[in-house]
């Protein structure tokens, strides 16, 4: 049953008397940013009542809390998905339209909360939306970046970074929480003081800097079950106003220093993917979030038990990556310096409330801090830290004894540096990767000797996504189009996906799924129009990689074979070929040179491709600029093909790879990460897989033997393509592309020239794109491959991941909020 303020008279009325209220105008004078806000204040109190009601359910059952621990939650916009969730979309839909207003255009003037910067993020947010409508109790532990994720402009073709002011107008779905607010404190020194009373030591924080973190909670609506959850995002607030008074204290400059911490700490999101970049500011983030979380974590629990060495059962902190791993040492310390527990007490609880999720292998991610940069800013919690060492090594000579070359690869603290993945495995009681493949190679590679000493913390976790934000609102023609033929319980129960098997040699059936798709490419069409001003064909094959650029991630292999493509279809004019749009969608890291390059490079090529009459139109690239996800839901809806290129080994799961399964498209890929398991489901034979398998990369890895050079001497198209990075085809200036170049043949490049085998994969990635376009030829054949695709995709929804993490990890309660 929908409720009552969604009914259209009485939405349309309180819409009106909130454009009124908020700015003093009727709807015809309010402006379409104005009206979403009014829109949004609507839903809005819906939601808070669903909130009182969950928090009043909690209260009386007193379940299980999941924290969900992450420097990012890349959330997207809410007011389309919170209707959904209300199951109010189509009902608010019409009374938009009987007032003259379009959905579509108020949906567009919410900004994109986009506090993440990719998988991760993205991740955490889908876990958001399928804890609350899989019925438990979670909060979600982060930071309220002033900044988000940068805009990307792209002009000459390079990426432009454009602050994403998100909060400029007032964002509608969040609630300042002052009375939460916490202390957190930084700097300055520990003094050690006797303690006669209980005959131990007592450790003094003093001359510390203190900001104040206060929450602002956002509302994480369930699907239909009246749950709504809490993401509890945490502003800095000076803790007092500057006043003359310290300076009469002498002190001045601290007081000043204080404020400007304040100030600084939850500025800007780092937009690294990937990448450790080592800054101070960053670590303080880390610090202050997850501190003032644990802080509120604690206060909540102690308001209704009064036992905290049983924290435990009611508490479990999941750490994302080990960007909060500080959360074990932080929690040591308020059980005793706080709660006045012994080490082994504190100890033994926190082991029992912390677990941590691993979702990359590549080096240079791996999170590290100098010695100094810690202690100093960090003084007791590092205290801490090296005991938890200490300690640990102890364990470790009595499992190995003898065997320095253990305690030189485990240890916690080593070579000058912190080792917070090291930390967050002796301190968690659950280590798990993301995909099947992914934690075989933690276990097998990466963590080999954490697993051989502790194997019963290991376990897998494939990832999953959200199908009410990633089918129901984003691609709503297939989502009616699949309750049409199977009911809608798909929308909480993935796994019914499957009836849709019958339809496969259904001809009525598959001319539906492809009419649908061909829709959503004419959406897409005119969104890359009106946003890029290029116009593309419909009917072409689109052919689609969106994701963060990185060269493991190998846009750059996709480039390449665009311009071998093209080299082929000028060479042989007669050649038969079926038009193809390749659609990019990439930002990269703002420091991150080469990136940077590879988005010029791909500009570079669309201007010459699609510029060359002599083709005739048959290829076409597209860069999409600024993806983020609300255009990724429009462009999921339109794939045909699913790029999924990654060298082997080394994207953990990804996730673009099943939302556009989802939407019906097959993937092209590897054999990495989430990809095996997605192939295993939907049948080899309904993807194009091709490449050096993992074993192999890691063998080539470690025993060495590969050679791009050979390749390039003994390829002449593959010559040719590269020849032409720097022989003014696509840049006037040949130096342009030269380092792109350098890094596929270059002996200086470290470790090795092309490190992720592109070379080495190109020719087998060539023949499969050849089989996409056999296979696209062939319309009956390709409609079944595609709605097979979304009929086999049932596995990678994020319900049951979280149903995974809950049953073998959390062991959280299902809450009831909704009176039947
Ligand atoms: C310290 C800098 C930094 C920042 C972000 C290092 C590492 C990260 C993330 C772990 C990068 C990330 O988003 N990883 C992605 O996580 C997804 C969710 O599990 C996976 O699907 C992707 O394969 C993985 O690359």
């Amino acid at each position: 049953m929908i409720d009552k303020q969604f009914e259209k008279e009485e939405f349309k009325k309180s819409v009106k008397e909130n454009v009124k209220f908020l700015y003093r105008k009727t709807l015809e004078e309010a402006t379409q940013e104005q009206i979403f806000q009014a829109v949004s204040y609507t839903v809005k109190d819906v939601i808070i009542d669903n909130w009182l009601k969950s928090q009043k359910a909690y209260e009386k059952q007193d379940p299980k809390i999941v924290y969900y621990m992450s420097m990012e939650f890349l959330m997207g916009r809410a007011l389309g998905n919170n209707l959904i969730n209300l199951g109010a979309y189509g009902e608010v839909k019409e009374a938009l339209e009987e007032l003259g207003l379009d959905i579509n255009c108020i949906e567009d003037q919410e900004p994109d909360p986009a506090l993440g910067n990719g998988g991760l993020g993205r991740l955490a947010a889908c876990f958001l939306d399928s804890l609350a409508t899989l019925n438990y109790c979670a909060y979600g532990c982060g930071i309220r970046y002033r900044y988000g994720m940068f805009k990307q402009e792209i002009r000459d073709g390079y990426q432009v970074e454009a602050p994403d002011n998100w909060l400029k107008n007032g964002y509608p779905f969040e609630l300042r929480r002052p009375e939460y607010a916490k202390e957190v404190h930084f700097g300055g020194y520990v003094r050690v003081e006797w303690d006669p009373v209980k005959n131990e030591n007592k450790f003094i924080h003093e001359g510390y800097q203190a900001v104040k973190a206060v929450p602002y909670d956002m509302p994480i609506t369930g699907y239909n079950n009246d749950v709504v959850n809490t993401l509890r995002i945490w502003d800095a607030e000076p803790i007092v106003d500057f006043n003359l008074d310290s300076f009469d204290k002498g002190d001045y400059h601290n007081a000043v220093e204080q404020e400007n911490l304040a100030r600084t700490i939850v500025e800007v999101l780092y937009p690294n993917d990937n990448h450790m970049a080592g800054k101070e500011l960053r670590l303080k983030q880390q610090y202050f979030f997850v501190s003032a979380s644990l802080q509120a974590a604690i206060a909540k629990y102690k308001k209704t038990h009064d036992d905290i060495t049983k924290l435990h059962e009611k508490v479990v902190f999941q750490m994302n990556d080990t960007h909060p791993t500080v959360a074990v040492a932080e929690l040591m310390r308020l059980l005793m310096d706080q709660e006045g527990l012994g080490w082994d007490q504190a100890w033994d609880i926190t082991t029992k409330c912390c677990a941590y999720t691993n979702h990359t292998i590549m080096s240079e991610a791996l999170e590290k801090w100098p010695i100094e940069l810690f202690s100093r800013l960090l003084p007791r919690v590092y205290q801490i830290i090296e005991e938890i060492n200490r300690r640990f090594i102890l364990e470790i000579q009595q499992k190995y004894p003898g065997n320095f070359e253990k305690v030189k690869k485990m240890a916690i603290i080593y070579d000058g540096q912190v080792k917070m993945a090291h930390l967050a495995i002796v301190a968690g009681y659950s280590v798990n990767g993301v995909a099947r493949l992914h934690t075989e190679i933690l276990k097998n590679q990466e963590l080999k000797d954490f697993y051989e000493m502790m194997p019963e913390k290991f376990n897998n976790k494939t990832n999953g996504i959200t199908q009410r934000r990633f089918l129901a609102h984003g691609n709503p023609l297939l989502a009616d189009w699949v309750t049409d033929k199977i009911g809608p319980d798909w929308i909480t129960d993935l796994s019914q996906l499957s009836k849709l098997k019958v339809y496969a040699d259904d001809e009525k059936a598959l001319q539906e799924f492809m009419t649908i798709k061909f829709k959503n490419k004419e959406r897409l069409a005119k969104y890359i129009l009106e946003h890029n001003g290029v116009e593309v064909d419909p009917h072409s094959i689109f052919d689609i990689q969106v994701k963060r650029l990185h060269e493991y991630k190998r846009q750059l292999l996709n480039i390449l074979h665009v311009i071998y493509l093209y080299n082929q279809i000028k060479a042989h004019p007669e050649m038969d070929f079926y038009p193809r749009t390749f659609i990019f969608g990439a930002k990269a890291s703002a420091a991150y040179a080469r990136a940077k390059k590879i988005i010029k490079l791909i500009n570079c090529v669309a201007d010459v491709v699609n510029n060359d009459a002599s083709i005739n139109g048959k290829l076409k690239v597209v860069f999409i600029e600024n993806y983020r996800v609300s255009n990724a839901e429009i462009i999921f809806a339109a794939a045909d093909v699913s790029e999924q290129i990654s060298t082997a080994s080394k994207e953990a799961s990804g996730t673009g790879n099943m939302k556009f399964m989802l939407n019906g498209a097959p993937t092209l890929g590897t054999m990495d990460g989430a990809n095996v398991e997605i192939v295993q489901e939907v049948g080899e034979e309904n993807a194009f897989i091709f490449g050096m398998s993992s074993d192999q990369i890691i063998n080539y890895e470690n025993n060495g033997g590969y050679d791009p050079d050979f390749i390039y001497n003994t390829d002449p198209e593959i010559r040719q393509v590269l020849m032409q990075l720097i022989n003014g085809t696509f840049s006037s200036d040949t130096e342009m592309f030269r380092d792109i170049y350098n890094s596929l043949l270059d002996k200086r490049n470290m470790p090795r020239p092309d490190q992720y085998f592109i070379l080495g994969d190109f020719r087998s990635y060539a023949e499969a794109q050849k089989r996409v376009e056999e296979a696209y030829k062939d319309e009956k054949r390709w409609a079944k491959m595609a709605l097979l695709n979304t009929a086999c995709s049932g596995k990678f929804t994020s319900d049951r991941t979280i149903q995974e993490y809950v049953d073998d990890i959390w062991h959280l309660d299902k809450v009831i909020v909704k009176e039947n």
